[in-house]
C-alpha cells in the first residue's frame, strides 16, 4: 500500500520523465481493472454509496480501489475531509486504497493524473476502482471517458434540475442511483428519470439504463446496485476494450502527444518575454491575438498556425 501511494504521489506531482518510466513498465499489467463512475451534485450521498460499494466487494474478496476526485478545489479541502468523515470505516478496510484527489494547476490537469492514479492500481491488482466525483459540468465528462460504468446520483426533490441536466447528464449515465429513496418522492424522481431516457435514442450497444433506488445510509439496495454494474459489465465484456472500443485508445493517445508538445513548447517560452506580453496586453499596446502571432514566429511556427 504504500508504494502504491508513493506512486500515485508521483503522478500527481508529474515528476516527468522519471513518472512516464515507471507507467511504461506498469502498462502491460494494466487492462483488467473495472472502472466504474460515480457523479452527481454535491451532496447526493455519493460517498456514503461508494463506503457502501467498496464493502459490498470487499466482503467478496475483491479488492476496491478509490479516488475522490474534487475538481473545484486546489487543495485537499472541505468536501475532501467530509468525504473522509463519511468513509472513515473504509481506511481501516485492508482490501481498499483511497485516495483523494485535487487540481494542482499542473499541465495535463487532473484527468490525466487520476487516470495514471488509477493504472497503478489496476496493476497492483486492485480490481474494482471507483471514482467519486461531483458535478454536473465539464468535469465529470471526463470521468466518464475514463470509466467503464458510470453511475449517476440523484435524490428525491430535485425535480426541477433533472429537467436542467437533460441534455448532459441523461447521456452519461450507465446506471442512475436515486439514492435517499427513505425520503418522500423518490418514486416521483424515478418516474421523471424513466421518461427522460425513454426519450433518448437508442445507444450503440444496445443497453437501457437501469434505475436502482438506494438508501446508502442503511446500506440498502447495494446489492441490487452492484448486480446491475456486473450486468453492465457482462454486456460490455471485459474492460480495456469496453465504452468507447478504440476511440478511446485513440483519444488517450492524442491527449498524451497533447500534453507533451504543450509542456515541451510552451516551456520553450521565456518567462521574462511572457512578462513583458502580459504588461503590453494590460495597458492594451498589444491585443492577445498578435501577441500569440509573435510568439508563434518567435517558436518557428509562423506558417502553421497563422490565424
Ligand atoms: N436520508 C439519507 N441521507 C443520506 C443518504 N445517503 C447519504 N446521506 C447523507 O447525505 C449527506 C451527504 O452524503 P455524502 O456521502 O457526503 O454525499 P456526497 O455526494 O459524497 O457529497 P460531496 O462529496 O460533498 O458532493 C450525509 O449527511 C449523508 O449521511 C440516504 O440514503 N438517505
Ligand atoms: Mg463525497
Amino acid at each position: 500500500m504504500r508504494a502504491i501511494a508513493r506512486a500515485i504521489t508521483r503522478v500527481e506531482n508529474a515528476a516527468g520523465r522519471d513518472l512516464s518510466q515507471l507507467l511504461r513498465e506498469l502498462f502491460p499489467h494494466t487492462g483488467r481493472a473495472f472502472v466504474i463512475g460515480v457523479t452527481g451534485s454535491p451532496g447526493t450521498g455519493k460517498s456514503t454509496l461508494v463506503d457502501q460499494l467498496a464493502h459490498h466487494y470487499t466482503n467478496s474478496g475483491v479488492k476496491v480501489g478509490i479516488i475522490l476526485v474534487d475538481p473545484t478545489s486546489p487543495f485537499s479541502g472541505g468536501a475532501i475531509l467530509g468525504d473522509r468523515v463519511r468513509m472513515q470505516s473504509l481506511f481501516t478496510n485492508p482490501g481498499v486504497f483511497i485516495r483523494s484527489m485535487a487540481t494542482r494547476g499542473k499541465l495535463g490537469g487532473l484527468s490525466a493524473a487520476v487516470d495514471e492514479a488509477l493504472m497503478i492500481l489496476d496493476a497492483a491488482n486492485f480490481e474494482i476502482l471507483i471514482v467519486e466525483t461531483v458535478g454536473v459540468g465539464q468535469d465529470e465528462v471526463d470521468i466518464v471517458k475514463t470509466a467503464h460504468a458510470t453511475l449517476v446520483i440523484l435524490v428525491p426533490g430535485m425535480g426541477d434540475d433533472i429537467q436542467a441536466f437533460k441534455a448532459g447528464i441523461m447521456e452519461i449515465g450507465d446506471i442512475y442511483v436515486v439514492n435517499k429513496a427513505d425520503r418522500e418522492g423518490a418514486s416521483a424522481v424515478e418516474g421523471e428519470l424513466t421518461e427522460l431516457l425513454s426519450l433518448a435514442t437508442g445507444r450503440k450497444d444496445g443497453w437501457t439504463p437501469p434505475i436502482v433506488q438506494t438508501v446508502a445510509t442503511q446500506g440498502k439496495g447495494i446489492a441490487e446496485l452492484a448486480e446491475a454494474i456486473q450486468d453492465y459489465r457482462n454486456l460490455t465484456g471485459e474492460s480495456g476494450k469496453t465504452k468507447g472500443g478504440i476511440d478511446l485508445f485513440r483519444e488517450r493517445i492524442m491527449e498524451l502527444l497533447a500534453r507533451r508538445l504543450t509542456a515541451t513548447i510552451l516551456g520553450r517560452i521565456p518567462d521574462e518575454k511572457l512578462d513583458q506580453y502580459a504588461e503590453k496586453m494590460m495597458t492594451r499596446e498589444l491585443d492577445p491575438y498578435t501577441i500569440v502571432d509573435h510568439l508563434l514566429r518567435e517558436l518557428g511556427f509562423e506558417e502553421e498556425f497563422h490565424g
